[in-house]
């Protein structure tokens, strides 16, 4: 029921980070990987790693946010690799700035990377699923779809609006046996998050604010990740699953 063998998975932003992990974990639930990112170099390293347990997978050098580029990717993967039945929606980017410091190159920057990147590869990743009538897409949402702090106003915007597309596009494409969901991690440690969990306040706060008292291993997040891409999910449609300690239980 969670085997992935003979599936195809895109996933965005998985040089490093969350998506790497991703990629790996759904690797070894039997998929091959499209990794994507912006900088070959990268890609390479985190394709060997991939290889070193066994997995397959294939590289895809484009932005998220460059429209001509995602539409002739996607084509070139479907035609040259094959069909892509798993598509993670996990390319995100934090520019942390109070209000008046927020300048609009970066709030357009944070919504563009995490939201608009996940219309266009769904839409594009799209035609093919409604064709075949079958399909996953998961977009990775954040507990910050749900709330806020101080200096993430633009991330929390984006990935609120993330958790509505979730939903909005599950009511377009449930119809075709496409299932779409999220998952809304709560705090990793990752490249991401480094300057939070290095800074000693912080990391006391978050482990106070969460009630596991713990901050997250990206690892922990794959069981929701293989679930979501796998026959498991068919009837699940529209559903953030968050994976955060209890964060979001907690006041
Ligand atoms: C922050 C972080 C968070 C996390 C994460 C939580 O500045 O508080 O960047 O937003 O990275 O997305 O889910």
């Amino acid at each position: 029921m969670f085997d992935l063998k003979g599936k195809l998975a895109l996933i965005t932003g998985s040089s490093r980070g969350l998506g790497y992990t991703f990629a790996m974990g759904l690797g070894e639930a039997g998929a091959a990987i499209v990794l994507n990112g912006r900088d070959i170099e990268a890609l390479e390293a985190a394709a060997q790693g991939l290889e070193k347990k066994g997995i397959r997978s294939y590289k895809a050098v484009f932005d998220v946010n460059d429209e001509e580029s995602v539409v002739a990717e996607v084509k070139r993967i479907e035609k040259d690799v094959g069909p892509i039945d798993i598509l993670i929606n996990n390319a995100g980017l934090n520019l942390r700035h109070s209000l008046p410091d927020m300048p609009l190159e970066d709030w357009k920057k944070v919504l563009d990377v995490n939201l608009t990147g996940a219309f266009l590869l769904s839409r594009e990743v799209s035609r093919g699923m409604i064709a075949r009538k079958q399909g996953k897409i998961i977009n990775i949402c954040s507990m910050m779809s749900e709330l806020g702090r101080p200096t993430t106003l633009a991330y929390s915007a984006a990935k609120g609006g993330l958790k509505m597309f979730t939903k909005a596009l599950t009511v377009e494409l449930a119809k075709y046996n496409i299932q779409v969901n999220g998952i809304g991690p709560g705090y990793f440690k990752t490249i991401m998050t480094k300057p939070l969990y290095t800074d000693r306040e912080f990391d006391e706060w978050i482990c106070g604010r969460t009630p596991a008292g713990r901050w997250g291993d990206p690892e922990e997040l794959v069981g929701a990740a293989v679930f979501l891409s796998s026959d498991a999910s068919n009837f699940v449609n529209g559903q953030i699953i968050y994976v955060d300690g209890g964060i979001l239980a907690a006041l």
